[in-house]
């Protein structure tokens, strides 16, 4: 039995009791109301559903099980799910044995390798990522343990072993669609005893001499974790968890949503839009051209991409800490210093076009800063990492610890099935009238 099964036995007990103890001593609290405004608007800031992995302030950013990102930078992936599970930093025994339970987990089994070679050569690197973890929902344990007849006390401990295995795969079937999507030549097997972030990093097969490029990928893996429960990816998987559709079918769903341009996607986006205003202006463009090329963006209808949020009114700290990494191993970067000079200048730009937008009648920006998309891609480049369309698979091998470790805990405490009311503009009109 491994440490960590061991510790969310111990800390289960305590979950469900406290949530038994919300309900019966809370359970009538109003927490939330919603407008027609915010019904119309994607229930922004509708406080209605459970989320303890992590936390968004609009000020603060992600928080980890009480822990702001920029505290806990060091961590690696290992440290970063367990965390996400217990709300505990685990000790370097506890680190090791979850690096080798990945390594006995991380075999892929050669039918996934049939299906990504047989797709068609344009396939999207998400769609490829996708159907091998919806593939491999047959291995599933939790939809063999239920079909057999398991009781609801049980559910976690399946969904967990779900959660390993498809953690322990994801490197390997994420750089495999790498290699096999860009024609980087044969795969590269898994190394026994090396951590998840630097086998990834082995396994895309890109030149990493002094071992930096392994750093970045743990730091990319900790940095894209969780983003509490209400974003579209992590509220997928929740739903579809919430039928008690196995883990397979949960994160390839939440990770169908990743793939959205307003949401994982903007990240090849954003590095497109830094690229693209290298080519026009002849490498790194002055403040005043990027000004000029980001209204021209705006006014064509587009957004900018790696900027505002949805719920953060500052700076994403996972910018500033990508931002740091960059400071530290590529300063002269001409990529960099672009997107370190974008920054300079967006906020200014977005404010100034929010005023626009409001004088014609529209809805203000909410937020001019960058978010988490806006650094990451500049590193990736430079890394040698040069296909945009590829960078939301990178985000989701570690956006799915945060989907997984809430589905754990879903299970674990018995959440209901999700079944919100929708009601149609007729009862909004008779209310009205009321
Ligand atoms: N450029 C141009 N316009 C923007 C903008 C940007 N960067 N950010 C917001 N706006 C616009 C919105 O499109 C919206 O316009 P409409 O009312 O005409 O539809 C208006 O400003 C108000 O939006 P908001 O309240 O500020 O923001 P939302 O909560 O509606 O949307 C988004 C949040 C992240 C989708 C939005 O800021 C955006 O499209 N940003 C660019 C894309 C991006 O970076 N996405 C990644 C976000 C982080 C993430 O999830 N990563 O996975």
């Amino acid at each position: 039995m491994s440490k960590l099964f061991e510790r969310l036995q111990e800390l289960i007990p305590q979950w469900r009791a406290e949530r038994a103890e919300m309900i019966k001593n809370h359970g009538s609290m109003v927490l939330s109301e919603c407008t027609v405004a915010q019904a119309y608007g994607g229930m922004r800031g509708v406080k209605g559903m459970i989320c303890e992995t992590s936390l968004v302030e609009p000020d603060k950013g992600l928080i980890i099980q009480g822990r702001p990102l920029l505290d806990i930078m060091d961590l690696w992936p290992e440290e970063t799910f367990y965390l996400l599970l217990t709300g505990d930093i685990p000790d370097e025994e506890t680190k090791q044995e979850l690096i080798a339970e990945y390594g006995r987990r991380s075999h892929v089994p050669d039918y996934i390798w049939d299906i990504l070679y047989a797709m068609p050569e344009d396939s999207h690197p998400m769609t490829m990522l996708d159907t091998a973890i919806l593939a491999m929902q047959r291995e599933s344990v939790f939809a063999a343990q239920y079909a057999k007849g398991m009781t609801k006390d049980q559910y976690w401990i399946y969904t967990l072993e779900d959660a390993l295995n498809i953690l322990a795969r994801l490197p390997g079937i994420a750089a495999g669609v790498y290699r096999i999507r860009y024609n980087k030549g044969g795969l590269i097997p898994w190394t026994p005893g090396l951590d998840w972030g630097a086998n990834y990093a082995n396994m895309l097969g890109l030149p990493d001499p002094n071992g930096s490029f392994a750093d970045l990928m743990r730091l990319y893996l900790h940095f894209h974790c969780d983003h509490e429960g209400g974003n579209v990816s992590a509220n997928t998987c929740h739903t579809v968890g919430s039928a008690l559709s196995d883990p397979y079918y949960s994160v390839s769903a939440g990770l169908n949503g990743l793939a959205g341009p307003l949401h994982g996607l903007a990240n090849q986006e954003c590095l497109g839009w830094v690229i693209e205003t290298m080519e026009k202006f002849g490498g790194v463009p002055t403040e005043d051209q990027i000004r000029e090329y980001a209204f021209d963006t705006l006014r064509s209808g587009k957004v900018i991409p790696g900027y505002g949020h949805a719920v953060l009114r500052v700076t994403d700290p996972r910018f500033t800490g990508f931002n740091m990494f960059g400071k530290k191993n590529l300063p002269e970067d001409p990529v960099f210093k672009t997107v370190d000079r974008v920054f300079n200048v967006v906020p200014k730009v977005l404010e100034e076009f929010s005023d626009e937008r409001v004088k014609a009648g529209k809805n203000p920006i909410a937020n001019f800063w960058p978010n988490v998309d806006a650094g990451s891609g500049a590193l990736l480049y430079h890394y040698g990492l040069t296909e945009f369309q590829y960078y939301t698979v990178l985000f989701s091998v570690s956006r799915s610890m945060g989907m997984l470790s809430q589905l754990v805990w879903n299970r674990a405490v018995g959440t209901a099935i999700t079944r919100p009311k929708s009601i149609g503009s007729k009862f909004i009109r008779e209310q009205a009238k009321k």
